[in-house]
């Protein structure tokens, strides 16, 4: 553990109550006056760090930025997030993902900034990630399945993304297939897996999730929400809590896929549908666009659609829209 990680678990450990500088540079066996530069660059990051004469120092606030040290203090995952590259601000954190797992990152390995400049949709459209609101992570995975199986990684993602908002706040998230995260019928999140893969053989998968925590609207596209802005609460959420929920909702959804399949997911999927039971159209690439009734999730998590002339098509993937 790095020096200034040390520091900030005793503080942590030590929440209450003031320790002095005499049994924190003993306790780190470094010098009084190396601590002091310690506690110097830890403000330099948005620690706010009281020192008072013959008392010492007291943690009073943690930044909230999603800094390594603040998730991985007290997080209980074994692969999501086992490591974590942190950036206050980069391009886009499925660039340096997918950089990372080519030269051989291990399975769970996270990328995760305060503010991309080049946030990615799919379809080459743009995720807009203004700092310090909204959450951007880029996790490399390497599961043992065959490359068109990878939308499911999506829908694994999407389930996991719509229990974390639950349980972290109450509000009712839904999916709008495939990869769409809504409140209230605003966008809140969206998800982008990129692959490398050969023929039959995946090399390693990025799983892109982008959520807007406490993004206020104007910052956003029109129709765009975040979950602060629907649970009108006036104080910001804890970004730090929210990823370190998502860790661990993610790593136990997408073991639970690992180990018995898609068919483990598909029904928390189905009840987290807006899409299903609904008139949608659905484009195809930009281009082909069909309309209908959505009448099912199936076993490879392709949505069903049954067409105006009554037959039924099935899509692995697209854009939808819901109609009525
Ligand atoms: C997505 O694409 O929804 C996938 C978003 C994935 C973003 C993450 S952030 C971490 C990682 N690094 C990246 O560079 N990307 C991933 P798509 O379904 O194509 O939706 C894109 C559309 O959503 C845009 O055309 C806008 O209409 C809308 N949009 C853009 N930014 C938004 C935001 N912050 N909140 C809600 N909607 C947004």
């Amino acid at each position: 553990m790095k020096k200034d990680d040390k520091i900030l678990e005793l503080f942590k450990k030590n929440k209450d109550s003031f320790l002095s500088g005499r049994e924190v540079s003993q306790s780190l066996s470094i010098s009084r006056q190396a601590l002091w530069k310690h506690i110097e660059k830890l403000r330099e990051l948005g620690y706010t760090i009281e020192a008072v004469p013959h008392l010492g120092y007291k943690l009073l606030q943690v930044p909230d930025k999603t800094l390594v040290s603040e998730i991985k203090w007290n997080l209980k995952t074994k692969i999501i997030g086992s490591e974590i590259h942190y950036y206050e601000t980069v391009g886009s954190t499925n660039n340096i993902a997918y950089e990372l797992a080519t030269e051989g990152a291990r399975e769970g390995t996270v990328v995760i900034a305060d503010e991309q400049t080049k946030g990615k949709g799919r379809l080459g459209r743009e995720w807009v990630s203004p700092s310090e609101g909204g959450v951007y992570i880029s996790c490399v995975l390497r599961p043992d399945i065959l490359p068109n199986e990878v939308p499911k990684i999506t829908l694994v993602a999407a389930v996991s993304a719509v229990k974390t908002i639950r349980q972290f706040s109450g509000l009712k998230a839904l999916i709008r297939w495939p990869n769409d995260i809504l409140i209230s019928d605003r966008k809140a999140g969206g998800i982008l897996v990129e692959l490398k893969a050969e023929i039959d053989r995946i090399n390693f998968a990025i799983l892109g999730i982008g959520l807007n925590i406490n993004t206020s609207r104007r910052l956003l596209p029109k129709g765009a929400t975040s979950i602060k802005e629907e649970s009108k609460s006036s104080s910001d959420f804890s970004r730090v809590e929210f990823v370190k929920v998502l860790f661990k909702v993610l790593e136990k959804e997408y073991l639970k896929f690992k180990e018995d399949g898609f068919r483990a997911i598909r029904n928390d999927l189905k009840s987290y549908s807006c899409t299903l039971g609904r008139f949608v159209s659905i484009t195809i690439s930009g281009k082909r666009k069909f309309h209908g009734k959505a009448v099912d999730i199936d076993k490879n998590g392709a949505l069903v659609i049954r067409l105006e002339n009554g037959s039924h098509e099935t899509f692995l993937t697209g854009d939808v829209t819901l109609i009525r």
